[in-house]
């Protein structure tokens, strides 16, 4: 997909201006290029920081990593220079004239996955380090980059090794019947692998979580107080809040952390069957596609007043899909039961004075993962490893059933040798081409 002989160079660092901005080249020249960049004579010593004028433009750092302790695992320079763009420009030239190429986005991990610094799980944690925008986002990340995930699909792909090994041996023999391993045993030997895939896949839904995150859509009837709730959540006053009915039109969306997970809030119009014109009806038709496509709605009831056909008809439609119900403005005196319309999983709060905001949090989140908290970083997090995962399992129990009915060892070998293909291709070690191309070119260029 790139060639991967020649010298890359790109801007580390974000588009515009910064107290710092980076330079990185990686490949064969790179030091050559430093030099010839750079008004330094002597050779750069390894990983130590040089200060030097640089492309007759700039003072700046120099610090040079040799092949293959470097991030790309071949010869890296990092040029740290003052973070103008027209001075980073001026440098990638530089480097461009003296034999260098502009890097493709994620070239420069691409390079590390190849190399065989990092795996491919790896590489795909760092990009969800960069992307990350919650504390945990960034601790499930950095977890996968640390090798946590890979270990335990290497410890299972041991296993199964020693199994395949084992099943394989005995194809050499003409004779039917199991040679190296009872039919039980590998029966038995099969089901345990099967146990710690699904162990690992049983954090899957708060994994995904975690890294995807998820829409919420907060709806309710006009009043009842969903832009106060969606500014309480935002911690801010994103949304306007007015006592007239019908004040929000257009929908207001919001980044929030919401107990570790990425969650997108968004606020609609007041839904109510008789919409007096033109600019209301589009706000409920937007509020309707909205709840839609969200992960999670949040019905916003107004407990002072009493319920209304309105809130009756939203709280029958959203009841088969993930819900929370949120009876607001408890500061006030209350005007229905909590048990008479929104049922068991109702919280009680008050957008005003903040009351049953950690509630309604707590709510979101078990809403969303299956009852679960989100406290600790999940192994497992990425869709494309989870899918890769699920095969396997599915493919091992099948093994493992076959062996039980002595199929003819060749049945089951096979079948255990596509789960440690599944395995492979989650690592990388066996990861078809089009697929390393979708993930490497989401990366930015300097990654
Ligand atoms: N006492 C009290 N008043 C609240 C509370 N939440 C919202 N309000 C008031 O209720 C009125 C409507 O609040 P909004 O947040 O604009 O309600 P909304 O649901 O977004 O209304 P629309 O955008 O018109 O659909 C405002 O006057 C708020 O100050 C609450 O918890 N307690
Ligand atoms: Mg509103």
């Amino acid at each position: 997909m790139f060639s991967v002989d020649d010298t890359i160079v790109a801007i580390a660092t974000p588009p515009g201006r910064g107290g710092i901005g980076v330079v990185r080249i990686s490949g064969p020249t790179a030091r050559a290029i430093g030099t010839t960049l750079s008004d330094h004579s002597p050779p750069f010593e390894p990983r130590h920081a040089t200060l030097t004028r640089v492309a007759a433009i700039d003072r700046a750092v120099v610090t040079f990593f040799p092949a293959p302790h470097s991030y790309t695992g071949e010869d890296v320079l990092e040029i740290s220079a003052h973070g103008s763009p027209v001075l980073l420009r001026a440098i990638v030239e530089a480097a461009m004239k003296a034999g260098a190429r502009l890097a493709e986005p994620g070239e420069f991990t691409f390079r590390a996955f190849l190399r065989g610094r990092i795996d491919l799980v790896q590489a795909e944690a760092v990009q969800d380090l960069v992307n990350a925008v919650t504390p945990l986002q960034a601790r499930a990340a950095f977890d996968q980059l640390e090798g946590t995930l890979t270990a335990k699909i290497r410890e299972i792909d041991a296993a199964l090794f020693d199994l395949s090994a084992k099943l394989e041996a005995s194809l050499d023999f003409p004779d039917e019947g199991y040679h190296f391993v009872e039919p039980g045993d590998a029966s038995g030997g099969i089901t345990a692998i099967v146990e710690r895939l699904e162990s690992l896949l049983a954090e899957a839904g708060r994994g995904r979580l975690v890294r995807e995150g998820a829409q919420v859509a907060i709806v309710g009837r006009p009043n009842a107080g969903k832009s106060s709730l969606f500014n309480r959540l935002a911690g801010a006053g994103r949304a306007i809040v007015t006592d007239i009915p019908g004040t929000t039109r257009d929908l207001v969306t919001e980044l929030v952390d919401v107990e570790g997970a990425a969650v997108t809030l968004v606020d609609t119009a007041g839904l109510h069957s008789a919409a007096a014109d033109a600019v209301e009806r589009e706000g409920i038709a937007r509020a309707h596609s909205a709840r839609e496509v969200a992960d999670l709605v949040i019905v916003v009831l107004d407990r002072s007043r009493p319920l209304t056909d309105d809130d009756r008809a939203l709280l029958a439609s959203t009841s088969r899909s993930p819900r929370v119900v949120a009876a607001n403005k408890s500061d006030l005196a209350a005007a229905w039961p909590l048990e008479s319309a929104a049922g068991a999983d109702a919280v009680t709060v008050s957008a005003k004075d903040g009351s049953g905001i950690d509630e309604l949090r707590r709510a979101m989140i078990a809403a969303l993962a299956d009852g679960e908290r989100l406290r600790d970083a999940p192994a497992i997090t990425n869709a494309r490893h989870i899918d890769l995962l699920s095969r396997a399992a599915d493919t091992l129990r099948r093994a493992s059933d076959a062996a039980s009915a002595r199929t003819p060892e060749e049945f089951v070998a096979a079948d255990v040798a596509d789960a440690r293909a599944l395995l492979e291709e989650v690592t990388g070690a066996r990861t078809p081409d089009d697929v390393l191309h979708a993930i490497f070119d989401k990366f930015c260029i300097g990654k």
